[in-house]
């Protein structure tokens, strides 16, 4: 621990790593104040109501690049007895009770569909405390092994620090702007820079404020559920995606004061590089950038069609969002329902 109270002596560059706290845990969140939430609301003109979460079992499939399974569902054992809580009668006193009771669990990979990445989902090796060897940290210098925690530390995995749990306390809510890069760019994927965004924000009039959430719809949710389930390779065909590459994106990105960057794709910028060369790059340059340097949230595959589409016919950008993840102590990612409103 360094004399100013920070876990590190020296922070990545480029990094806001201390400027809400040494203990800080929500990253730019942080920016939201009451004012922002009251001009937040005033996006909510019409009253309509948009929900953002595609249905929790889509995309659909196992998926080639990932080991994330979709949910299945049991029922829970009656407390003393066989069988299970499912059409399950349920009553005092009588052998043929009125009340029937069903009760269920779920098993699922917490960002197997529309889902928030918490500020522990991606992390670096960096010399935090200037001894010459780097170690593996997170956001604001919380470590592996001692802040995130797995199963080398002889515990169930989980995030003793950074889980998504603070970002539910947040109750991440405030003023959204959403950019069509569909309607822009079409549908196919589309690596898309700081020139290409400004040229589709500019088109529709977007104009983001500090502490807004960035919402990007790109068309890969409405293939997904016109796919039912069975995505082929949608996911890595469908949709534009930001080039983290783009170092003017990323610095653009760090001098704006967005919270959040959203999108129904599914992890906000590409990845598989194919002019990458081997060596020490980052795979994901904007989850370095924004989970690990700058706490700012990530959201991906949400359902953003049906809102990007009635903002474009209103000749509106704007709107409340209000996006709480579970509130699910050390999980380092979550499902969410965002609820946009116009
Ligand atoms: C990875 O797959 C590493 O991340 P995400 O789910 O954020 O795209």
């Amino acid at each position: 621990m360094a004399s100013n109270g920070a876990r590190w002596t020296r922070r990545p560059e480029g990094s806001n790593w201390g400027d809400f706290g040494p203990d800080d845990q929500i990253g730019r969140m942080n920016l939201i104040t009451p004012e922002l939430r009251r001009a937040a609301l005033a996006e909510a003109k019409e009253g309509i109501a948009f929900c953002l979460s595609m249905p929790l079992d889509y995309p659909g499939g196992e998926g080639e690049r990932t080991s994330r399974r979709p949910p299945r569902l049991f029922s829970t054992k009656p407390p003393k007895g066989e069988g299970e809580m499912y059409n399950m009668p349920m009553g005092i006193g009588t052998e043929t009770p009125r009340g029937v009771v069903c009760d269920d669990g779920v098993v699922m990979c917490l960002q197997y569909s529309t889902q928030w990445d918490s500020l522990a989902h991606w992390g670096g090796r960096f010399d935090a405390d200037g001894d010459g060897v780097e170690e593996i940290v997170y956001y604001n210098g919380y470590r592996a092994g001692e802040d995130v925690v797995g199963s080398s530390e002889g515990v169930d995995p989980h995030a003793k620090a950074l889980g998504i749990e603070n970002l539910a306390t947040t109750c991440a809510q405030g003023r959204a702007v959403v950019v069509s890069l569909a309607e822009h760019f079409g549908t196919g994927r589309t690596w898309v820079n700081l020139e290409m965004l400004e040229q589709a924000m500019r088109a529709q009039k977007a104009e983001l404020r500090t502490g807004d959430f960035l919402l990007l719809h790109t068309g890969l949710d409405d293939a997904l559920l016109a796919a039912r389930k069975q995505p082929g390779d949608a996911m890595k065909t469908v949709g534009a995606v930001l080039d983290g590459r783009c170092e003017r994106l990323r610095n653009w990105i760090a001098a704006s004061g967005l919270v959040a960057i959203c999108s129904d794709n599914q992890a906000v910028e590409g990845f598989g590089y194919a002019d990458c060369e081997a060596g020490d790059h980052t795979m994901l340059p904007l989850h370095e950038l924004c989970l690990f340097k700058l706490g700012i949230h990530l959201g991906e595959i949400w359902r953003l069609g049906e809102l990007s589409r009635w903002l474009l016919k209103a000749g509106r950008s704007a709107c409340l969002l209000t996006a709480p993840p579970l509130r699910l102590p050390g999980a380092v990612g979550s499902p969410a329902t965002p609820v946009a409103t116009v």
